[in-house]
């Protein structure tokens, strides 16, 4: 006879892991960079909640009042991440969004996984202590991509190496997810089976299972665009915005949130429906996301969803990274990644 369940009974991320690797979902070596990875979003999180308090906002290389150099939330998130996988010990390379190029996890330590993530996104909501979230995807080792490369004679031979294990479509994904920052932190996870979300618990400094196997509403009444950029859209664009807000006297306009923080404005979109898109326009051609950190990870998350995660023609996941996306300079990467058009579209029209 099944024990009853005791309403004291709540499933933790670790659990929950723990249940994925015994029903041989996972691995024991992804369980552990998974963990790891929900240990440094609770780092972070203690840092973004305290930033005001403990001086980390404002710019890198300002010196803070004690004369000490002063770091941004980002930079400091950054190193927070790659620690994490890095002592996890299963972590073979890892990329994240603040750096220019990926990196082996020194041999001592090293496991197989790839992990590609952007430790801490929506960089300008930071100082007003709005929503920020981390992302990140994991990948199996690949190294059949051939990369075409200009960059052959710049970057090390273990640097090529990276590069193009790093280069796999978002299709290769095993698992991907975000954690937000925000009036709750809360953890979003796929491992390929449905869409998880946990919520940090304060009070036990664990987060618990809050939401299973999440489904998008298939019809939403809210875009997320930032409308600044109207005058910079081509006109197919223009003309489709034009309808969301005036769909003609049969329809009900839609309404406008746009936060400016991809985690929260994806996951208000997860939760209620409709459509978030950062498309090109005539100064960012590209539009302004990164297929690897940011458009990938979010396409898994919401085709396990059932949404759509497209960049306006094809389907984000079939995009094979170039290795500009995978190696580039900062000022490179804000206009090379793939762009976010349509993505999770979901009109029933
Ligand atoms: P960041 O990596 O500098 O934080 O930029 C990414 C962010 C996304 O979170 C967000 O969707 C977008 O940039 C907002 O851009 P904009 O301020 O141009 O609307
Ligand atoms: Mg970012």
């Amino acid at each position: 006879k099944p024990r009853a369940k005791s309403k004291f009974e709540i499933q933790t991320l670790t659990g929950w892991l723990l249940k994925q690797e015994q029903a041989g979902v996972i691995d024991a070596e992804l369980t552990i960079v998974l963990s790891s990875i929900s240990m440094a979003c609770k780092q972070i999180a203690s840092l973004v909640q305290r930033a005001g308090i403990s001086n980390l906002t404002g710019i890198q290389g300002a010196v803070n009042v004690q004369g000490e150099d002063q770091k941004k939330l980002d930079v400091v998130s950054n190193e927070v991440f790659s620690n994490c996988l890095r002592s996890s010990g299963r972590t073979g390379i890892i990329a994240s969004e603040e750096e220019d190029v990926p990196v082996a996890v020194e041999e001592s330590y090293s496991g197989n996984y790839i992990v590609v993530f952007d430790p801490l996104d929506g960089s300008s909501n930071i100082d007003a202590a709005v929503s920020t979230g981390s992302i990140f995807g994991i990948y199996s080792p690949n190294d059949e991509c051939i990369v075409d490369s200009d960059n052959e004679d710049e970057l090390s031979a273990e640097e090529q190496r990276c590069v193009v294990n790093v280069c796999q479509p978002g299709d290769n994904l095993l698992a991907a997810g975000y954690c937000m920052y925000s009036s709750s932190v809360i953890f979003v996870i796929t491992i390929g089976k449905g869409v998880y979300a946990f919520t940090l618990d304060p009070m036990y400094g664990e987060f618990v299972l809050t939401q299973e196997d999440i489904k998008i509403p298939k019809a939403g009444k809210i875009y997320s665009f930032n409308e600044g950029n109207y005058k910079m859209w081509d006109d197919k664009l223009k003309k489709y915005m034009d309808d969301l807000k005036d769909p003609g006297p049969s329809g009900k306009p839609y309404s406008a949130r746009y936060i400016g923080s991809l985690v929260g404005d994806f996951h208000r979109t997860l939760l209620y429906g409709g459509i978030y898109g950062y498309p090109r326009d005539s100064k960012s051609k590209n539009g302004k996301l990164r297929l690897l950190y940011e458009c990938a990870p979010m396409s898994f998350i919401v085709e396990q969803a059932g949404g759509k995660g497209s960049d306006g023609h094809n389907r984000i996941l079939d995009i094979q990274p170039t290795e500009e996306e995978a190696a580039a300079t900062a000022e490179e990467r804000i206009s090379g990644g793939g762009n976010l058009r349509n993505f999770c579209d979901l009109r029933s029209k």
